[in-house]
């Protein structure tokens, strides 16, 4: 049996995440972490990371961004015993919605959120799987904060440091948590 109690948990759980290269295009080193979320410890150990950072916080709502993001957001929020909120690609959602448009390599994308999913004063965890660019999380991110929604700290699994985001991002003073990060696209 495996000895975790010695175990450097972010490197490990790095150990995880599959590297598809050239997908879904050429030159493109895609960081898959279904590997992770499939073996029922990884997925545990992913989670607790997250639950132990914010555990001790006054958390008052998880926001997840579609659609990694739904995944370890809502277990999250789950055992944080707060609610969740999809923040989800244009079109998606059946209520009146805010929307904040962003830039994407080629072209734009929208992501959008109900108007009352969260409240005025809010603390908002907001969560998704990778930081690239940072376009998503920062799309996100101003969506909560237009709703007067008071984001704690945005988090991922990954960050992609030479994609710039994470950087902008902390420029920014928006704060960030990634549990591991990848060199290369
Ligand atoms: C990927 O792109 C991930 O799941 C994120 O939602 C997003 C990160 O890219 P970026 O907006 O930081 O460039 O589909």
């Amino acid at each position: 049996m495996e000895n975790l109690s010695n175990l450097d948990y972010a490197s490990y759980l790095k150990g995880w995440i599959r590297t598809v290269p050239n997908w879904p295009s050429e030159g493109v080193m895609f960081r898959d972490i279904t590997p992770l979320l499939q073996n029922p410890k990884t997925f545990r150990m992913l989670i607790d990371i997250f639950v132990h950072r914010y555990m001790g916080e006054r958390i008052d709502m998880v926001a997840g961004l579609d659609a990694r993001g739904f995944i370890i957001g809502s277990v999250l929020a789950y055992e944080l015993n707060v609610g969740f909120v999809p923040i989800r690609k244009k079109g998606k959602l059946p209520f009146t919605t805010v929307a904040e448009e962003y830039e994407l390599e080629y072209g734009n994308a929208t992501v959008e959120m109900h108007t009352d999913a969260v409240k005025p004063g809010d603390r908002v965890v907001l969560i998704d799987d990778l930081i690239a660019t940072g376009g998503t999380m920062m799309a996100g991110y101003k969506l909560l904060q237009r709703l007067g929604a008071e984001v704690v700290e945005t988090a991922g699994i990954i960050e992609l440091p030479e994609l710039g985001g994470g950087d902008l991002m902390r420029e920014l003073n928006i704060p960030l948590f990634t549990v591991c990060s990848f060199d290369g696209h």
